[in-house]
């Protein structure tokens, strides 16, 4: 089914199942190539999600502060390209939330352990902000945080599981987001797990 959260803002429940094997295969392909790692943030922190890129370009946070670079600073290589799959994926996604002819170059690849969050934070380091966000939940389940224009504003909470993908587009592509701390869980495929996959047009 498809849920509007907010103007801009399209739940699809379970998009992803039909996929989900192949997705996971990529997934370990990709991380083979360029591992997941903490990223450690401007202010000197630690991410406590782990997190690698595919696609021309991919997202890398260090003490310099947050950028798109094309180059994995890990392994000195270009990030492993975006599968077949991924790219069509968030098209269809996107697609189907009525924002037609979303071609990513970057997709972060997220990976919750139990405890590990996103605080509240705004996605604002692509060039486009005309272009949606596509997410592709995967193993455990999460409450993400949706929040509205200003940091203060209150929060949905919004429970996402394996296979659900989300639109972020329009009114909502700004909106204060987050995920709340992952409890321990159990998923057939992925163990204690959460992986997300964020498809971004970053250029
Ligand atoms: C996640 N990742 O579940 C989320 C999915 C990130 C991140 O937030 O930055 O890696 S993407 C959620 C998102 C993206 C863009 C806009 C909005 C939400 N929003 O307006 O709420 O790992
Ligand atoms: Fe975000």
């Amino acid at each position: 089914g498809t849920e509007a959260l907010a103007p801009g803002a399209v739940v699809l429940r379970g998009f992803a199942l039909d996929d989900q094997h192949d997705l996971l295969a990529a997934v370990d392909a990709i991380t083979a190539q360029s591992p997941f790692r903490h990223l450690v943030t401007p202010g000197g922190h630690t991410m406590s999600v782990a997190m690698t890129n595919c696609g021309r370009l991919g997202w890398v946070s260090d003490r310099r502060g947050y950028r798109y670079d094309a180059i994995d600073p890990l392994n000195g290589q270009p990030w492993p390209s975006m599968p077949a799959l991924f790219a069509d994926l968030a098209d269809r996604a996107a697609a189907a939330a009525g924002f037609e002819g979303f071609k990513p170059d970057a997709c972060l690849v997220n990976r919750y352990e139990p405890g590990a969050r996103l605080t509240l934070h705004q996605d604002r380091d692509e060039g486009n902000y005309a272009h949606p966000i596509v997410s592709v939940s995967l193993g455990v389940p999460a409450t993400f945080l949706f929040g509205g224009d200003q940091r203060a504003d209150k929060q949905q909470r919004v429970p996402l599981v394996h296979g659900d993908v989300v639109v972020w587009g329009g009114p909502s592509r700004l909106r204060y987001h987050g995920v709340q701390p992952i409890k321990a869980a159990q998923h057939p495929l992925l163990g204690e797990l959460r992986i997300n996959l964020t498809f971004r047009k970053a250029s």
